[in-house]
């Protein structure tokens, strides 16, 4: 009887799940074509950013291979900018290596970690309430990096996560979860940042990407996306189609990689150096409808001077 009891709810559980799952999937879809994707395409194509040449030729290099590294000096030219972000970022580095060396003398974790991916230490992680006084937050809404992300997805797109990460070096010899290839789930239309704030070798895990491999691209039918689709391949598989075609992004301090990760990409498996990067990932409002969820409450502080467009990829 008991058997027959945890069967049955089992095959409910199974069959409640795949309910679930086509509901998140339609749910996407129709935001993708009919709803809020189409109100967000129609803002953008009614007032189009104008990019200057250095952002267009990141577009470009965006839509022919899916990414594009640059100095981030180039982009963001402003020296106050980067020094803020410098700062910032080294009170992060100092405040978890303290924390680091407290937890090997045995004291408690104040380090925020996410379950899956306990490998890297975040800034903010989850449900942070962060406002314009918030120098990562800002940099996801300049509009030398905003304007950009929505010329690329071609609609006003979403500041969906913004976080600046520290992985130390591990003594694991076995890559895990994003160490590993694999395609994000979060939309079909994707735009990640990855702003590296240490000298980035291959013994600090690099970003590594699949060019081509985003959703429209050459390389866009193995396993190809799908809203909640199973997207990590066999290890051995993958590499005898991939073939060699991938980059590595090992590069100096103040490089800024642009993604859609839709595609094929893995990165942070860091053996011999720890790597601090920001991490900045913009997509379409179907994805916060269906897909994904933010990892910070936007405050709405000091805010009447935001654009248009600024305001609703916070909102
Ligand atoms: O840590 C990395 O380099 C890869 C991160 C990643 O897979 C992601 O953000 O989707």
């Amino acid at each position: 009887m008991h058997r027959t009891r945890t069967r049955f709810a089992a095959r409910v559980n199974r069959v409640a799940k795949g309910l679930e799952r086509r509901g998140v999937v339609a749910t996407y879809e129709v935001h993708d074509r009919l709803l809020a994707n189409r109100a967000s395409r129609r803002r953008y194509v009614q007032t189009p950013p104008a990019l200057d040449d250095v952002q267009q030729g990141v577009l470009d290099r965006l839509r022919e291979e899916g990414y594009a590294s640059l100095p981030f000096s180039e982009l963001v030219p402003d020296p106050d900018v980067w020094q803020e972000l410098e700062a910032d970022a080294q009170r992060f580095v100092a405040e978890t290596e303290a924390g680091l060396a407290s937890e090997r003398e045995g004291g408690e974790s104040v380090l925020r970690r996410r379950a899956g991916k306990e490998f890297l230490v975040r800034k903010y992680s989850w449900g942070v309430p962060l406002g314009l006084d918030d120098p990562w937050l800002r940099l996801g809404t300049n509009p030398r990096l905003l304007d950009l992300a929505n010329a690329y997805l071609q609609m006003w797109s979403k500041l969906e996560y913004v976080d600046v990460w520290y992985t130390p070096a591990a003594g694991s010899d076995e890559r895990r979860a994003s160490q590993r290839w694999h395609r994000d789930f979060n939309d079909r239309h994707l735009l990640k940042a990855f702003l590296y704030l240490v000298d980035v070798d291959e013994e600090a895990g690099p970003f590594e990407y699949v060019p081509r491999s985003a959703p429209g691209g050459e390389l866009d039918r193995l396993w190809p996306w799908r809203p909640l689709g199973e997207n990590y391949p066999p290890e051995d598989e993958f590499a005898d189609h991939v073939d060699g075609r991938s980059v590595t992004f090992t590069a100096p301090k103040g490089t800024i990689i642009f993604c859609n990760t839709s595609g094929f990409h893995r990165g942070g498996f860091a053996t011999g150096k720890p790597r601090v990067l920001a991490t900045l990932t913009w997509d379409s409002p179907a994805s916060l409808k269906a897909l994904s969820e933010r990892n910070y409450v936007f405050v709405p502080r000091n805010d009447a001077a935001l654009s248009p467009a600024q305001r609703y990829a916070l909102t």
